[in-house]
């Protein structure tokens, strides 16, 4: 037995390799394969980002081992951290099978988002409550930490270098023409609109997190917009965001910076979706665009995680 606490840190995941993509698309469809044409589509969109690599494993890695050393400044001995992932190994079962396997009898989760919707962080937890249950460990989970006051102040900072980035690319690309309106689009991961049918948190807490940063690094032109939709035929939340920089187009900004707030991790959607996607789109309709740099394994959020894991650990075996 250790009395060490667990602590599990759950993220998306992505394939290890080209030829596991398959695999991970047929996990996300929870078990139906994708057509041909879909599959290729997918395998496009990795060739493009980087080559066919996959960043968010090596970020994950390295959150992972942030997350650790955090821990260990704060409580020497006290914490182990474990990963699980949702779409690839190793799973979320495996990094609970690791915890049991090592003796852990108490531990927490935590997934790689700040925001809680019962379709992200609530399956996570479910799945990792479930197999901790199943081999004896008490576990206690952290739903969100979207309002973490070292969160904003990491997301702000990053906001605000931006849109120094931005001004500089928008005179360079408009000259004369530029007259300093910027629009700062708040972005996260679109969900089936039948969430908002489960009162679910998700919605309200993208939107408190975009007004705390958006106060925090003054800016007052700025609205909240979705990305990244599945290609399912429910309707998703939208607007999207390429329909919404079509919109300030038409409205006569010529700047738009894009704050990915609901991912913290350099990966497909942020390196494929915006950077190339959004970038081509609003090359083509005349705007200058830039995004904010990800958190990755910024100091001020491996603290947001690690008051998170203690505040939830502090309560192992009272839920
Ligand atoms: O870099 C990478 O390899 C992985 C990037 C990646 C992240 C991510 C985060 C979220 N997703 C969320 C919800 C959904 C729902 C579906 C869905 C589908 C996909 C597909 C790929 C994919 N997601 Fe993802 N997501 C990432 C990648 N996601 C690839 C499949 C092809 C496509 O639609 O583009 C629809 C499932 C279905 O078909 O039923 C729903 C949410 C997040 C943010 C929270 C989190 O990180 O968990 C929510 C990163």
């Amino acid at each position: 037995m250790s009395n060490k606490i667990g602590v599990l840190v759950m993220s998306y995941g992505t394939p290890q390799s080209m030829d596991d993509v398959e695999a991970y698309y047929t996990h996300i469809r929870r078990g139906h394969a994708p057509t041909p044409e879909q599959l290729e589509e997918l395998r496009g969109r990795y060739e493009a980002i980087v080559g066919g690599v996959f960043p968010l494993r090596e970020n994950t890695d390295r959150q992972v081992a942030s997350l650790q050393d955090k821990l260990e400044q704060l409580a020497p001995g006290r914490y182990a951290c474990y990963q699980g992932l949702k779409h690839a190994q190793p799973y979320i079962e495996d990094g609970v099978q690791r915890m049991a396997e090592d003796g852990i009898t108490e531990a927490v989760s935590i997934v790689l988002a700040p925001h809680y919707s019962i379709m992200s962080v609530g399956s996570y937890n479910k799945r990792a409550k479930e197999k901790a249950a199943e081999l004896g460990i008490a576990m206690s989970c952290v739903d969100s930490y979207h309002l973490h006051p070292k969160l904003i102040e990491a997301l702000t900072d990053r906001v605000k270098d931006a849109l120094r980035k931005l001004a500089d690319t928008a005179k360079h690309e408009r000259g004369e023409s530029f007259d300093g309106r910027m629009k700062v689009l708040f972005s996260a991961h679109s969900l089936p609109e039948k969430i908002r049918e489960m009162n679910d948190p998700y919605e309200r807490q993208l939107l408190e997190t975009s007004a705390a940063v958006a106060e925090a690094a003054g800016v007052t032109d700025w609205q909240f917009t979705w990305q990244s939709a599945g290609r399912t035929r429910e309707p998703w939340l939208g607007p999207d965001v390429l329909d919404t920089l079509r919109t300030l187009r038409e409205e006569g900004y010529d700047a738009a910076l894009v704050a990915p707030i609901g991912f913290v991790s350099d990966h497909l959607e942020v390196l494929y979706d915006l950077d190339i996607e959004a970038k081509a789109f609003t090359a083509e309709i005349g705007m200058s665009m830039e995004r904010t740099a990800m958190l990755n394994s910024d100091p001020f959020y491996m603290e947001t995680l690690a008051d998170s894991v203690v505040e939830a650990a502090s309560k192992i075996g009272t839920e």
